[in-house]
């Protein structure tokens, strides 16, 4: 048996979370179209017959770090390059930007083992740029290998779990037969939770969101969950809650549709929106929020 751990790394959006959720084939990890989604490391464990590779989802490396949160993000992003036996380095293919010299260089600093991912080929219209793009950041680093995919399309995928295959050294699994995320399902209902709110709530205000699950309880085939939705000033509670409650209501049915999907059980969601004044820069709100390192 083989196994083996493998981070994904790269700037914001360009497909890390969706990459992982294709690779392991679940969810375990929140997509949306807007950059620092992820805000934590989050394993998803792929089970094949030869082993089983762990993968250690990444919030995107970024400059504007200017605030606690972000802070913690790049650490705990730069974190996850450590004991790996790889690094996937994500990037969008046709668009690569500033950022991605930050992380290549971040790697090279590391010394961690790296391959390079082209990511989102489904959305090149000129095909036949791939093969230069390909070459010219193929001399950028001595990469383990290079694979265009498109996390979306499915595209190469296969390919690119061969060659994970072929690079984790034998070792017994890490994870038991049939677990798939490495974190529990409070965590889950969060960030659920917080996913529909990003994609619902315009521009800034997905930053200044924190979501934690206060209450988790299953009764049989119901789930009772309560969660609480952390802004940092009143106005930004009233666009959450919206007029007549309209927005939460939105979110709170989306997010047990999804729950309902993922668990299987009938879900019973909560959403309780509060005040704690600019908690993201608030080192002592992010440790009670849950970004601590570890
Ligand atoms: N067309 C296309 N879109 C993709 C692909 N992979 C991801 N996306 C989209 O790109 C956006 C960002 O995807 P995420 O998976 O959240 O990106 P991420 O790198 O995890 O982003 P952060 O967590 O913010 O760093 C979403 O709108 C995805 O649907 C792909 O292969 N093709
Ligand atoms: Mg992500």
């Amino acid at each position: 048996m083989r196994s083996g751990m493998v981070a994904i790394v790269g700037r914001p959006n360009v497909g890390k979370s969706s990459l992982l959720n294709a690779l392991v084939g679940r969810k375990v990890s929140i997509v949306a179209p807007k950059p620092q989604t992820t805000r934590h490391r989050i394993q998803g464990v792929l089970h094949r017959p030869q082993g089983q590779i762990v993968f250690v989802d990444t919030p995107g490396i970024h400059r504007k770090a200017g605030r606690a949160l972000n802070r913690y993000m790049n650490e705990a992003a730069g974190a996850a390059l450590r004991d790996i036996d790889l690094a996937l380095f994500v990037v969008e293919a046709g668009r690569w930007t500033e950022e991605d010299d930050d992380v290549l260089e971040y790697i090279k600093a590391v010394g961690a083992p790296a391959a390079l991912i082209l990511n989102k080929v489904d959305r090149l219209a000129d095909k036949s740029a791939l093969l230069p793009e390909l070459q010219k950041l193929s001399a950028r680093h001595d990469f383990r290998f290079v694979v265009p995919v498109s996390a979306k399309s499915g595209q190469n995928l296969e390919a690119l779990v061969r060659e994970l295959f072929e690079r984790v050294p034998e070792g017994p699994p890490l994870y038991p037969e049939g677990q798939v995320a490495g974190h529990d399902l409070a965590f889950t209902v969060a960030e659920v939770v917080r996913e529909k709110l990003v994609k619902a709530l315009a521009q800034e205000l997905p930053y200044a969101l924190a979501v934690q699950t206060e209450e988790l309880e299953q009764a049989g085939t119901l789930l009772r969950a309560s969660v609480v939705v952390w802004v940092e000033r009143e106005g930004q509670k009233k666009i959450v809650i919206g007029e007549d409650g309209v927005m939460l209501k939105r979110v709170g049915s989306a997010a047990r549709r999804e729950l309902e999907y993922l668990t299987g059980s009938k879900v019973m969601l909560k959403l309780w929106v509060r005040v704690k004044e600019n908690w993201s820069d608030d080192p002592q709100a992010l440790r009670r929020f849950g970004y601590h390192p570890d």
